[in-house]
């Protein structure tokens, strides 16, 4: 199902950016039959009075470019403003069974959802219902329920407005089961830097890009992933800041990148750098990494001190601001140069080479994303980048800082209104005090917790903010039998994915508006916010006009939902809040000042709203008052995994050029040369040959987890790759048959998908 034809691998030899994007553009605008009116609603994307982009997270500067947005940004809008609606008869052709033969591609390419609908059984398919009897049937299938067997799912895409509503009908109705796709992404940043910094967030803003002059960059696929930070890579570039590349992956549109909007670029064929030093560790290896940069800088700081040279380290710094060094430098001390090198796969001079570029650096950023984070010591990583950091004062001044990449284009906002199942993250005494209720205090379900629930039978119903959890969640052989016996879900959504035919036995599709249309109410259009990786909110005005009369907006649908299942509250006035959003906007500024006072006005200043950042001030509220230094346990990728013998290798799972998460566009990954078919195992020369594989010989991979349960996936074609030996990589979310359940992240409960011990079976 996830190919489009022959698989064609072709080396891509071009840079980023630059007219090989413009020419994908030209053909995504062409495929989702809107090339006219789609630039010039382009141009509105990330602008002040436009709309937010519906793609990734990364910041949009207080003076944009002319054309504020990226290939994949783009990709994103025209799929969103697709004037391709569902054909109304494919749902009375179709049976729910014989759709899921389709492909997920054909799935989403079918065009928007119309209007709402209900799962008949006796016919097996999808018929229309109104929005009053989708409401009523909802809320009396909720009622029947008990609330810590319902689960509230929010995927980040969904404005503060729409996520504060949703947390709040969850709470109200009395649960915490508000997992969000933070759990699979950079919960181990919110869990990791709390203890360290005090802030859940980075502290980076887009003007360090100007003034830094060190850039590490861990596992983050910028050209595909957040291509609008290549404009701050590019300008660093060029002045000369060494950007220094991780990643087991040699990712092409790291390398090289040409400015689409610089028609200097574009017509003398001229490419800036990007990567200085690429390293390639083993998938997991950054833990040994880690240690081993901060256990050469000790070494330099010895030597250079007894020698009367100037100290490698921040000693006034780490006097006056951290705890924990002493016991952090003796562990670090402890660790000896043969197990680094092994468990990083870089020999000690390349680590060498990095930590010289580092200690040579006033200011360093540390940037990263899903390479640090979605594996067993996804916490572990993000802690000791920080104490890398932290050993030369890198945070809380300009230029340098921590910097996670976030997912979604609303996921940090999301949880900063509080969709979180850790209720001591929430403001729950002001929510009890505003809303005269006993708010729930009991921890929620995560993702994990979520999938394990569904398998055990322990959960009744999953309603779903976006997303598209059948096919996000780990353990896809045990889940998907699991989720049909499910008694209710519940989709709010925009096109047709697999959760919808995986579904429970009641089962409604309730389609709702795109951020990028407009959302009149009974006070006029409204306008919404989201916040952006660098914690800075923006409003977000919809411009074009909905798909359909019938789509309600997604706040409109959480207080009908809401309505229909809670008895009559006077404090919570769902109709007014959904007839005028600066009313729900005043909600957050009463339940929380520090960061939302004025907040329908404070949108509106110019580059947006900063949310209060401590940590920039070196103000740190963690427990011992100081930022604090923490060693991992052990340095061991996946200790607690299966042994890695000679035919075990680490299977990395990621996205490709030609998806949102697991939305597929097309079947073209064009930095990586791989063509026509998603259904590939990508593999290091010395590892086809050692295993006595051909390319594009058809495998199938098996998971080693040990715990009597068989995970396969079938028919993937070796691919010769430029990877780390002993790692392989596929595509989410085509590989999730292979993600144990158990296999995540120790604290913060990340599946580990960027390292899961497979082995490989010939077909
Ligand atoms: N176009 C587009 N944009 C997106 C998305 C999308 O699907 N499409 N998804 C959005 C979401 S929700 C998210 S979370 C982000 C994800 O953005 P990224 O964080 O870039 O996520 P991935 O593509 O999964 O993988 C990132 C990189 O990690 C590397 N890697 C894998 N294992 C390791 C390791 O052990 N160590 C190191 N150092 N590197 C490793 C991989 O080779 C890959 O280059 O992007 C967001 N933006
Ligand atoms: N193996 C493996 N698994 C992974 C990952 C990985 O790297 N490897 N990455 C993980 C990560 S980082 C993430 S974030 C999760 C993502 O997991 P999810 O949040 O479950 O998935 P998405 O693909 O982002 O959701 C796509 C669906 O959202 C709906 N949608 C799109 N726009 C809107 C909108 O405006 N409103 C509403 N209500 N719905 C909308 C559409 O129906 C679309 O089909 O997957 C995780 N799973
Ligand atoms: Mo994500």
């Amino acid at each position: 199902m996830g190919k489009d034809g022959r698989l064609r691998v072709v080396a891509y030899d071009g840079p980023s950016g630059g007219w090989g994007s413009v020419r994908s553009l030209g053909k995504i605008l062409k495929r989702e039959g809107n090339p006219l009116s789609a630039p010039l609603l382009l141009t509105q994307q990330n602008k002040p009075g436009g709309f937010s982009c519906v793609s990734c997270a990364w910041a949009k500067p207080a003076t944009p470019h002319l054309f504020e947005f990226c290939e994949n940004g783009a990709k994103a809008t025209a799929w969103d403003m697709s004037s391709a609606r569902i054909e109304a008869d494919v749902f009375a052709r179709h049976t729910v069974t014989e759709l899921e033969r389709w492909s997920d591609h054909a799935l989403e390419q079918a065009g928007r959802l119309t209007e709402p609908m209900r799962w008949d059984a006796a016919s097996d398919r999808y018929v229309p219902a109104s929005w009053q009897e989708a409401f009523d049937g909802i809320g009396a299938g909720l009622r029947g329920i008990a609330p810590d067997r319902a689960v509230f799912y929010a995927s980040g895409r969904a404005s503060n407005e729409a996520a504060f509503l949703w947390q709040l009908m969850a709470r109200l109705h009395g649960t915490n089961n508000l997992p969000d796709s933070s759990n699979m992404c950079h919960e181990s940043t919110s869990v990791a830097l709390p203890k360290t910094i005090g802030v859940p967030v980075g502290t980076v803003h887009l003007d360090d890009f100007e003034q830094t002059d060190c850039i590490l960059l861990f596992g983050q696929n910028t050209a595909v992933n957040s291509p609008r930070m290549l404009h701050q890579l590019d300008a660093a570039s060029r002045r000369g800041v060494p950007i220094i590349v991780i990643n087991p992956l040699r990712e092409p549109g790291l390398e090289r990148f040409t400015n689409p909007q610089s028609p200097a670029g574009m017509l003398g064929g001229g490419s800036q750098r990007i990567a200085s030093q690429y390293h390639q560790p083993r998938a997991g290896g950054d833990l040994a990494l880690l240690v081993g940069l901060c256990k050469l800088l000790l070494d330099w700081d010895d030597a250079a001190r007894a020698a009367g040279r100037p100290a490698v380290l921040d000693h006034g710094f780490i006097a006056e601001h951290c705890h924990g060094f002493p016991a952090f430098a003796a562990t670090i001390r402890g660790h000896g140069w043969t197990a680094l090198e092994q468990r990083s796969g870089l020999s000690r001079s390349a680590m060498e080479q990095i930590a010289q570029s580092y200690a040579g650096a006033r200011a360093t950023l540390g940037i990263y994303g899903m390479g640090l984070t979605q594996h067993r010591e996804g916490v572990e990583n993000v802690q000791m980048l920080v104490a890398l950091l932290l050993m030369r004062g890198n945070i809380g001044r300009p230029g340098a800082g921590i910097c996670p990449v976030r997912g979604h284009s609303n996921v940090q906002g999301q949880r900063a209104v509080w969709i979180t199942e850790k209720p001591e993250l929430a403001p729950i005494a002001a929510m009890e005090a505003r809303y005269g209720f006993a708010a729930p205090r009991q921890q929620g379900l995560d993702a994990v917790g979520l999938t394990q629930g569904v398998i055990d039978g322990k959960v009744d119903a999953v309603l779903q903010l976006g997303g598209n959890l059948v096919r996000s969640l780990p353990e896809t052989g045990l889940l998907e039998p699991a989720w049909r016996r499910l008694p209710l879900t519940v989709m709010i959504t925009t096109r047709l994915n697999r959760s919808h035919l995986v579904h429970g036995r009641a089962a409604w599709l309730l389609p709702c508006l795109s951020r990028i249309e407009i959302d009149q109410q009974a006070s006029g259009p409204q306008v919404v916010t989201v916040e952006d990786s660098t914690a800075v909110i923006h409003p977000s005005r919809g411009m074009r006009s909905p798909v359909s009369p019938a789509l309600l907006s997604e706040p409109a649908i959480i207080a009908g939902i809401a309505k229909a299942v809670l008895p009559a509250n006077p404090r919570v006035d769902w109709d007014g809040w959904v007839g005028d959003y600066d009313r729900i906007r005043q909600e957050l500024a009463a339940l929380h000042p520090t960061w939302y006072a004025n907040y329908s006005q404070r949108i509106w200043q110019k580059g947006g709203l900063a949310r209060a950042n401590p940590a920039r001030q070196r103000q740190w509220q963690t427990e011992t008052g100081k930022a604090t230094f923490l060693a991992p346990m052990a340095i061991e990728a996946d200790a607690d995994m299966a042994e890695e013998g000679g035919d075990v290798l680490r299977l990395i799972t990621l996205r490709s050029n030609d998806q949102f998460n697991t939305t597929v566009y097309g079947y073209d990954d064009r930095f990586r040369g791989i063509h026509g078919s998603r259904e590939v195992v990508m593999m290091h020369a010395a590892d086809i040959a050692r295993l006595g594989l051909v390319e594009q010989q058809r495998v199938t991979l098996e998971t080693v987890a040990g715990d009597g349960v068989t995970r396969r996936v079938d028919g993937l074609a070796v691919v010769r790759y430029d990877l780390t030996p002993g790692c392989i990589a596929g595509y989410f979310p085509e590989c999730n048959p292979l993600l144990p359940v158990s296999h995540h992240a120790r604290e913060s409960h990340v599946p580990a998908a960027k390292a899961i011990p497979v082995r490989i079976l010939h077909r």
